[in-house]
């Protein structure tokens, strides 16, 4: 029985172990830094909010460890750790350069490493290849394998996992791709396409999610200047999304947050960079759906105008901290610009997002009462029924829809000003 080492046990690692131990066929250990990480998934539970890795793993319990010498003797080292950048947006490679310090301490010949986690095309030949070679003194594609598949697991979509989602595979040695494919094929049973580089497996995940950056920020710029000409923008896109082909339907909002849409565009970048390409359009839209923060607070300013009041002195109810609905994950949220922003402008601040109590600075109802104003952040499903006639009830006379989510006929209805992002 072939032995799998699964490194970080996060949303991408820990439902990929329990599938290889799902199909029976390999001895699988799960490794991570995180003790009580480790020590939630040895008692069944998933420390991710996630259905199907909470049924999961109960039906099929994993070995997770920290001890890195449980690595010993892997015929496959999966890599699935975090990816972020660091404050100037340049890549942090450090938790992948660790789990491949970590592997070379274990690495035989034979063996194959695969990197699932996003990073620039060049990673793994320049910043992971060489740590393999040189505590070992093998030679990658001669002696071990360097494979890269990268992850597209999207958090908290009921329809869309691992087992449908079809992948992308390259291999430092190509004619080991198929083999290491095979794998994949094995125990996810979706389509597994191999490709014929590495470079080419690191650069598909990369543009997917500049891809995604890019047109978020189109539809972000077009909201302001909808927002100026007083059109409705979201009724514009919905009207254009009867085309049939050629068009795909993006959403202003708030800003852009979490860990893939909001980081990926920055590997792309700086490593076109090294070779001489300035990447100017990726770059614009990253400012684009950065400024989005700022927006949201003039959009709350001018809503407070066509009162008389200034947002210094003025109680804003800010809903939502995660950085999409149903997901309790605040990396790179715009919620925390958007609340210095209002701070820095004299407004007082009451927060709240149910999947953060500890976070909040009390109940929905409580923050609701404090409120002359309200910012909507986060869409999550208990926002959605604030209609006009609840906020009314609370005396709101503001509210900036920053997912441009709520009823805002009702909200009108109810004398209360409402100022979408783009509508
Ligand atoms: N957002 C917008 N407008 C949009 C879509 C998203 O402002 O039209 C914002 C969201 O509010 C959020 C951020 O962008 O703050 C990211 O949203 P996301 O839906 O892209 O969520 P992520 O970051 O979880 O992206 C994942 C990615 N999956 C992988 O990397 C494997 C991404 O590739 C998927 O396209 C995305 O889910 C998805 O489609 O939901």
């Amino acid at each position: 029985m072939k032995k799998i080492t699964v490194i970080g046990l996060g949303y991408v690692g820990l439902p990929l172990a329990i599938a290889i131990q799902k199909s029976g066929k390999y001895d699988l250990v799960g490794f991570d830094l995180n003790q009580e990480k480790v020590d939630l998934i040895n008692n069944k539970t998933s420390p991710l909010e996630d259905e199907l890795v909470k049924t999961e793993l109960k039906r099929y319990p994993i070995k997770a460890t920290t001890d890195k010498s449980q690595l010993e003797a892997s015929d496959i080292f999966i890599i699935a750790v975090p990816t972020p950048v660091l404050d100037d947006h340049a890549p942090d490679y450090r938790h992948i350069q660790a789990a491949a310090t970590t592997i070379s301490e274990y690495l035989k010949p034979g063996a194959n490493v695969v990197l699932e986690s996003t990073v620039n095309p060049g990673t793994c030949e320049e910043v992971i290849l060489p740590i393999l070679e040189k505590e070992t003194k093998l030679e990658g594609g001669r002696d071990f394998n360097l494979s890269h598949c990268p992850e597209r697991i999207n958090p908290g979509d009921p329809k869309w996992n691992l087992y449908n989602i079809p992948r992308n595979i390259g291999s430092l040695n190509i004619s080991k791709n198929k083999e290491i494919a095979n794998f994949y094929r094995d125990i996810l049973n979706t389509e597994i396409n191999e490709v014929s580089s590495l470079k080419v497996a690191e650069a598909t995940k990369v543009i997917e999610n500049t891809f995604r950056d890019i047109n978020i920020a189109y539809v972000n710029e077009l909201a302001k200047s909808f927002d100026a000409m007083g059109i409705d923008l979201i009724e514009t896109i919905q009207a254009s999304s009867n085309k049939p082909f050629g068009f795909m339907a993006h959403w202003p909002g708030a800003g852009v947050g979490g860990h893939c849409i909001a980081v990926d565009p920055y590997y792309l970048i700086k490593r076109a960079e090294k070779s001489n390409f300035n990447h100017r359009f990726l770059k614009e839209a990253r400012e684009i759906n950065n400024s989005m923060p700022e927006y949201t607070v003039k959009r709350l300013a001018e809503g407070l105008n066509r009162i008389k009041k200034p947002i210094n002195g003025t109680k804003v109810g800010v809903l939502g901290l995660a950085y999409k609905p149903e997901v309790a994950d605040l990396r790179e949220s715009p919620a925390f610009e958007i609340i210095e922003l209002i701070k820095a402008q004299g407004g007082e601040v009451m927060k709240f997002d149910p999947y953060f109590e500890d976070y909040s600075d009390g109940s929905l109802e409580s923050v609701l009462e404090y409120s002359d104003a309200i910012v909507l952040i986060t869409a999550h499903k208990k926002f959605l029924t604030l209609t006009g006639k609840v906020l009314q009830k609370y005396g709101i006379k503001v509210i900036v829809d920053g997912r441009n989510k709520l009823d805002k006929q009702s909200i009108i209805s109810a004398n209360i000003i409402y100022q979408g992002i783009g509508r």
